[in-house]
């Protein structure tokens, strides 16, 4: 089964890490609205965290980098004289680094994210959403801020007024991406934020429309739990988005193409609402706490 799956950041990864052990033909589509220049190197957090996630070498305990890296380059950079709150270690820096040059000399994010999951060992596709540079902002009572200012500088503390997707409008999703998805037979939406992870894909002039032109069966995995999300900022954005914080609020962002929802199964009394959007919904345990959750839920998905 050809199966694309449009990814985020760290529940994403577990996601996948559950659907590459499936006999199937995956392909990644990940978020690029992340993506910020640090310490001179083009840092792309959801590729980078899918990339050390299916070749095993993540640090998964702290939801990204590289597990044993070293932080030596941080120091140096700090007595320098640069500010340092991002926590890029040395060897997530030298793939960066490594990206970076071969963009230098010529190749789009496509390319080089080619050949760094390849040099990773990752058997699967991970493809960026759009070769043109696309940034998650967000708008603040202290001014308009790169998404990494707000969630790590600032720790996600501020209020959200607006979340903007600088350079989308002249974005386009790449060749390789519309192919992963016209020939998919499933598409899967992981748990990811779906403001700040799936949002800026969406934000893709085209994107939305491959998703309901595909005959691909598009199935999500709602990464909220009650009136929470079951990681990182989610509701915070949804609200300052209008929209309701919750499974329904998940669905109705994604109606336009979606299909079917796997819901947390104490949002068991959303499914007539979800339902009343057009989209199927079946509740589950939704929490990935290891391998054998990431692997049930991998089949739950490609079986709904
Ligand atoms: N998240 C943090 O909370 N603190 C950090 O210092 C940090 C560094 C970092 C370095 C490389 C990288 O690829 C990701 C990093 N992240 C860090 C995670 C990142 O900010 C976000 O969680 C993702 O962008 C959301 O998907």
């Amino acid at each position: 089964m050809k199966v694309a799956a449009l990814a985020g950041g760290t529940g994403s990864a577990k996601l996948l890490r559950g659907l590459s052990r499936l006999d199937i033909d995956l392909s990644v589509v990940a978020n690029v609205g992340d993506n910020v220049w640090m310490y001179g190197a083009y840092v792309c957090p959801d590729i980078d965290v899918t990339c050390y996630t299916l070749s095993g070498i993540a640090d998964s305990s702290r939801g990204w980098g590289i597990d044993g890296d070293t932080f030596a380059a941080l120091g140096m950079f700090a007595r320098a004289g640069l500010e340092t709150w991002f926590r890029l270690g040395d060897r997530d820096l030298s793939v960066c680094m490594a990206r970076t040059e071969m963009m230098r000399r010529g190749s789009t994010l496509t390319e080089a994210t080619e050949k760094v999951r390849r040099g990773l060992g990752v058997r699967s596709p991970v493809l960026p959403a759009s070769d043109q540079e696309l940034e998650t902002r967000v708008d603040t009572p202290m001014g308009d801020l790169h998404l990494q200012e707000f969630w790590v500088r600032e720790r996600g503390l501020p209020r959200v007024t607006a979340v903007r997707y600088k350079g989308a409008r002249s974005a386009r999703p790449t060749a390789r991406v519309r192919e992963a998805i016209l020939e998919a037979e499933r598409v899967v939406l992981c748990p990811a934020n779906p403001v700040t992870s799936i949002g800026p894909m969406l934000a893709v002039p085209g994107l939305r429309r491959l998703l309901a032109d595909s005959d691909a069966r598009v199935v999500a995995l709602s990464p909220m739990s009650g009136r929470r999300p079951i990681s990182g900022p989610a509701g915070k954005f949804m609200k300052a988005l209008g929209r309701e914080a919750d499974s329904v609020g998940v669905a109705g962002l994604y109606s336009s193409f979606l299909d079917a929802i796997i819901v947390s199964r104490e949002d068991e009394g959303m499914r007539r609402k979800i339902q009343a959007l057009g989209v199927e919904c079946e509740a589950s345990d939704t929490l990935m706490r290891g391998p054998d959750d990431e692997l049930r839920l991998a089949k739950e998905l490609l079986r709904l």
